[in-house]
């Protein structure tokens, strides 16, 4: 009996010492809590964020009207020149929002091809001296990548999400290191502010490996003359500070790609509207797989047109050298009317085939991108931000 009681208040020890050694497990490092804690770090990063940039938008506003009807942008600090960045590396990023699907395009860029000309070694309508660039083809040989040769690149704005679709000419490599970028230009004076950078996506899952969104932080881009090429001793940093690389960054979902789940020579990309402002913006496509370094924009101010080469066989300078292997569209516009005068505007004629017949635009906000009981014009109405809708 005695033997009996010593045996069960060994066994009441025991029971003690286990349980206060799992509370303590569960009370300090439990990985179901810490995983909750991260989540909830996630959530919050995202509403700071979104709070942020919704003072930002309202502060830009302000200024906008502030400037009416001078209508004279100063190149103003964008949301990026106040975001610090905390780009802490982390094994897994904590998603919170993952994008859908384009459903249709509310506008678009049609590029030059060149395919027709492969054959020939040569291409027509490239224009280094204003970063017009139509050179899918390898320096020195000449030999044609269909892969770069954009075809077109179709938009659409929802809430929150920008898609981007490139259309190109040829199927999407396997594999490689060949980068499909968007420019944007969010005060429309000529100097890109973002660039949104992918790399080849593995399949056709929304992913934020191997996508970069790139800030112009010290306004250097482009130098005296955006997009025209100058030969400036000291050369521009263009695109330096990283807001956002491989899903770090203050917004973990910033900036997305895929393959196309339907077209095997299309590439996706989509970003949080929080990028572009409420002022409607300008924005361009390139496809590059010879320098591919944001650090380098513009490109005709770091490489002059004799070290760049030409693709066309009419111009002294071919064949195509430093810069080669890189296809690059218009600037084309979107939720506002442009004065005309934006370097490297495409011409208004491709802009007006990008809206199908039948719609117009109605005043909204990059908030809320919808016509919310607005009138849907023909015009844009004033410099406030529009989307497309059905015309009555
Ligand atoms: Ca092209
Ligand atoms: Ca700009
Ligand atoms: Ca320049
Ligand atoms: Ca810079």
């Amino acid at each position: 009996m005695k033997k009996l009681v010593h045996c069960e208040r060994t066994i009441c020890l025991m029971l003690i010492f286990l349980t206060f050694s799992f509370s303590a497990c569960l009370g300090s490092n439990s990985p179901t809590e810490a995983f909750d804690d991260q989540v909830q770090a996630g959530v919050a990063a995202t509403l700071t964020k979104e709070a942020f940039v919704r003072s930002v938008d309202s502060a830009r506003q302000t200024e906008a009207v502030k400037n009416l009807p001078t209508v004279t942008l100063e190149p103003s600090p964008t949301p990026s020149l106040t975001i610090t960045p905390s780009i802490t590396p982390t094994p897994e990023p904590i998603h919170v929002m993952l994008p859908g699907s384009p459903t249709n395009r509310h506008s678009f860029v049609q590029d030059l091809v060149t395919v027709d000309l492969a054959k020939d070694k040569t291409a027509l309508d490239d224009n280094y001296a204003w970063s017009r660039f139509e050179r899918p083809y390898t320096a020195e040989k000449m030999e044609y990548r269909d892969y770069l040769d954009i075809y077109r690149v179709d938009l659409q704005v929802t809430d929150p999400w920008v898609y981007f679709t490139f259309v190109l000419i040829g199927k999407l490599p396997q594999e490689g290191d060949v980068r499909y970028s968007i420019e944007l230009d969010v005060d429309h004076e000529g100097r890109g502010e973002f660039l949104v950078t992918v790399s080849l996506p593995p399949d056709s899952e929304w992913t934020t490996e191997g996508v970069w969104v790139m800030a112009d932080e010290d306004g250097d881009i482009g130098g005296l003359y955006p997009l025209y090429m100058e030969n400036q001793e000291e050369k521009p940093n263009g695109y330096e500070r990283e807001l956002f690389s491989n899903g770090q960054g203050e917004d973990r979902d910033l900036a997305w790609v895929r393959r196309d789940p339907d077209n095997r020579n299309r590439i996706q990309i989509a970003i949080k509207d929080s990028l572009i402002g409420t002022l409607g913006f300008l924005w361009s496509a390139w496809a590059d797989d010879g320098l591919r370094d944001p650090s380098l924009f513009d490109i005709n101010d770091h490489y002059t047109f004799e070290e760049a080469g030409s693709p066309n066989k009419d111009n002294y300078r071919y064949p195509v050298k430093a810069v080669a292997l890189i296809d690059s569209t218009c600037r084309s516009w979107f939720g506002y009317i442009p004065s005309g005068s934006e370097p490297g505007l495409c011409f208004a004629e491709d802009q007006l085939r990008a809206s199908p017949p039948g719609y117009g635009w109605c005043k909204a906000s990059a908030t809320a991108p919808d016509c919310d009981g607005n009138a849907c014009l023909i015009d844009c109405p004033g410099s406030k931000f529009c989307v497309p809708c059905k015309l009555p």
